[in-house]
């Protein structure tokens, strides 16, 4: 794939670098790992997956509270993982197979080992006391505000040696950076220099809307939905530090940088289709080239999305109702925040079969498509042991361990991961690469199918997105572009079988049920239970015959 704006072709893949593969029996992931395993990510043939662009979490120096996500060196590499130049001969193979490597950016706090904040402790007068964000208490020794850390528990921690609070919207390790402060901006906007010069071709970037918050602290007001149950920090609304206007001049300032070396980013971001489209820099299309759309794993500021035609329909209408002409959705199912979707939806023990569904409504979308490790194979969340727990953050329950377990490559002792003891349990051993490989009806041989269709048929790209009438439990839309025939994407949410109208007669290119493909349809399609197919129709769509 070439061009500036490869990114908008793309179908990304996440990999979880402590779980895809370990290289040195250590038991956890590594660089010489995923190297080891690109093949398998795309070798040019439609016998790999076929993934354009890799994003790996965090690979930086840290001491692992948040699993990397508290960075002590943006510049380097954690040993655990390997060393720059493995990093450099990553971004060389990557290249190799055409794949572009996207590193995590996270701007919104450094780890409390950085030596830039083991500076800024150290004194009131220390020229990079304000690199952080240190305040008074109140009168009463109480901190600042009322604001809650994402991880529970107050965003404040006092520092007795210098008698001040200072503020961690996530752990207390997690201390926030002073994007207010130029000295801040110019090193963090040298980060990303680093990288681009040799050779990442761009950043997830971390809670972008995080990293400026109300300049005067204000309380945030109480969150009048709350019910007992709900996590923590959903007791208060979060006006004055998420998604604070200044954000978007923050957001356009890291575009500059990104332009210097035709770099891109995809923003962490929560928000509705209005919130999200300032994130891509509104109308003039000057802030991040992607912003995720969350909406298909967890309802904005709620719970996790049901597997619903109309919930999907709302979503993706709203979309692309509101992001700004030229923008590009960006969905994903899965990462390493949430639990599995095959296990989120599997409450009657369907999971896997509404996963399926899920794919080709994911890679039938208009937008770009991230994939998360595993969900290839339909991996799920994994029970683990008390005494295994790993993740510090328990915002949900055991954390978010479940779904960050080992890779499943075969079905050995070590699943092909590890010759040594893992750092997390595997899941059910019978989820693996080995065993799906050759199954034509796997969830492994449905994505091949589909990413590699997608890479052929430039409609699925390129094309537009129209909502098609459909019956109410199903989702369906037509993606179409100038003289090539569209394709029309159907979603069965429902567990009876539906009937579905379509534009003409067509051609079943992919789906959920295998007996499907390659069917003639008439002028209808019958849907089973929870499928999804995608369904090439003959005739031109009649907005593009006008033309
Ligand atoms: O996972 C969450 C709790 O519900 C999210 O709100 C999470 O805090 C949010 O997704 C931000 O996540 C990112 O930043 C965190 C890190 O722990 C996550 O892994 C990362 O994806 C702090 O850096
Ligand atoms: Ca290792």
């Amino acid at each position: 794939m070439q061009g500036a704006e490869w990114w908008r072709e793309a179908v990304a893949y996440q990999i979880y670098p402590r779980s895809f593969q370990d290289s040195n029996g250590d038991g956890i992931g590594d660089i010489p790992g995923i190297i080891a395993r690109l093949d398998y990510l795309n070798d040019g043939t439609e016998r790999s997956l076929g993934i354009d662009a890799i994003w790996l979490s965090p690979t930086f120096p840290s001491p692992m509270k948040d699993f990397g996500y508290d960075v002590s060196d943006y510049l380097d590499v954690h040993p655990d993982f390997g060393t720059l130049a493995d990093m450099d001969r990553l971004i060389a193979e990557c290249h190799g197979r055409g794949i572009r490597l996207l590193l995590d950016y996270v701007p919104n706090h450094t780890s409390d080992m950085h030596p830039w904040f083991i500076e800024s402790r150290s004194s009131r007068t220390a020229p990079k006391r304000d690199w952080y964000v240190w305040r008074d208490a109140k009168p009463d020794g109480s901190p600042p505000n009322n604001w809650l850390a994402v991880f529970g528990g107050p965003a404040w921690e006092f520092d007795t040696a210098t008698g001040q609070y200072y503020l961690h919207s996530f752990l207390k390790e997690q201390p926030d950076l002073n994007w207010r402060n130029p000295g801040v901006v110019a090193a963090m906007h040298d980060v990303l220099r680093f990288w681009l010069a040799r050779g990442i071709d761009g950043f997830r970037i971390d809670v972008m809307g995080m990293v400026l918050k109300h300049p005067d602290y204000p309380d945030n007001p109480p969150n009048p939905n709350w019910r007992s149950g709900d996590e923590d920090r959903f007791r208060q609304l979060t006006t004055n530090n998420v998604n604070h206007p200044d954000v978007f001049d923050a957001v356009r300032g890291i575009r500059a940088v990104l332009d210097e070396f035709g770099g891109m980013a995809v923003g962490e971001v929560f928000g509705n289709g209005e919130q999200l489209r300032r994130f891509y820099g509104s109308d003039a299309l000057d802030g991040l080239q992607l912003a995720f759309d969350f909406r298909l794993i967890r309802e904005h500021e709620g719970p996790y999305a049901p597997w619903d035609a109309d919930y999907l329909r709302r979503v993706v209408e709203d979309s692309s109702r509101n992001l700004p002409a030229g923008a590009q959705p960006c969905y994903a199912l899965d990462n390493h925040d949430r639990f599995r979707l095959a296990s989120r939806l599997n409450h009657d023990g369907l999971g896997q079969q509404r996963a399926r569904a899920a794919v080709l409504l994911l890679l039938g979308l208009r937008g770009t498509p991230f994939l998360y490790y595993g969900a290839e194979i339909g991996m799920v969340d994994v029970d683990i042991p008390e005494d295994r727990l790993q993740d510090p953050a328990r915002f949900h329950y055991q954390g978010r361990d479940p779904e960050r377990t080992p890779m499943q490559w075969d079905a050995s002792a070590g699943r092909g991961f590890t010759t040594g003891e893992p750092w997390l349990p595997y899941g059910p051993i019978e989820i693996n690469v080995e065993a799906q490989r050759s199954d034509p009806d796997s969830m492994l041989s449905l994505h091949r199918r589909a990413i590699w269709r997608r890479k052929e048929l430039s409609v699925l790209r390129w094309g537009s997105y129209r909502l098609l009438d459909s019956p109410a439990p199903v989702f369906a839309f037509e993606r179409a572009t100038a003289g090539e025939r569209p394709v029309v994407v159907a979603v069965n949410t429902s567990t009876a079988p539906m009937t579905l109208e379509l534009p003409g007669s067509g051609t079943v290119l992919v789906a959920t049920h295998m007996e499907m493909e390659g069917r003639r349809t008439g002028g209808s399609i019958e849907l089973p239970p929870l499928a999804a197919a995608w369904v090439q129709v003959e005739t031109l769509p009649s907005g593009i015959l006008r033309q």
